[in-house]
């Protein structure tokens, strides 16, 4: 068995949840944050037997958009005259960051 956690933009969630649903794999949804951008994103727990790993892997990658997202660097806060106003940068976003990985033992009472 294995858990797959894939981490995906906010915006493409609820589709990526339907479509797990309609092929009847099971998961867990969670509210998280990037380090980096510091802005939501949503974390999937997904329990599959080995051989439906690709299958999941599948869904996600149909489900989940590459995008283009705006950062505004840190700006030192110094008030000297050497201050600037950082211009925002490009980074782009997903689709999903995924992890598989083995599962020792799986109980569901
Ligand atoms: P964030 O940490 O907010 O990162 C958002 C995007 O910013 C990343 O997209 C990447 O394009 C860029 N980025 C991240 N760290 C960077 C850095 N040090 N320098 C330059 N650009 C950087 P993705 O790679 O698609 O990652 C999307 C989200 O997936 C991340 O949000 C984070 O929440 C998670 N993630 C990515 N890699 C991870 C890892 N190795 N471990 C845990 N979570 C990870």
């Amino acid at each position: 068995m294995k858990l797959i956690v894939a981490i995906v933009q906010d915006k493409d969630s609820s589709r990526l949840s339907h479509a797990l649903v309609k092929s009847s794999f099971r998961a867990t949804k969670l509210a998280s944050t990037g380090g980096f951008l510091r802005s939501g994103n949503t974390t999937f727990m997904i329990g599959v037997e080995d051989e439906q790993v690709d299958e999941v892997l599948d869904i996600i990658r149909n489900n989940c958009k590459v995008r283009d997202q705006l950062v505004t660097p840190i700006t030192p806060m110094s008030g000297t005259t050497e201050s600037y106003m950082p211009l925002p940068v490009e980074v782009q976003v997903g689709g999903a960051t995924v992890f598989v990985m083995p599962v020792e033992r799986f109980e569901h009472f």
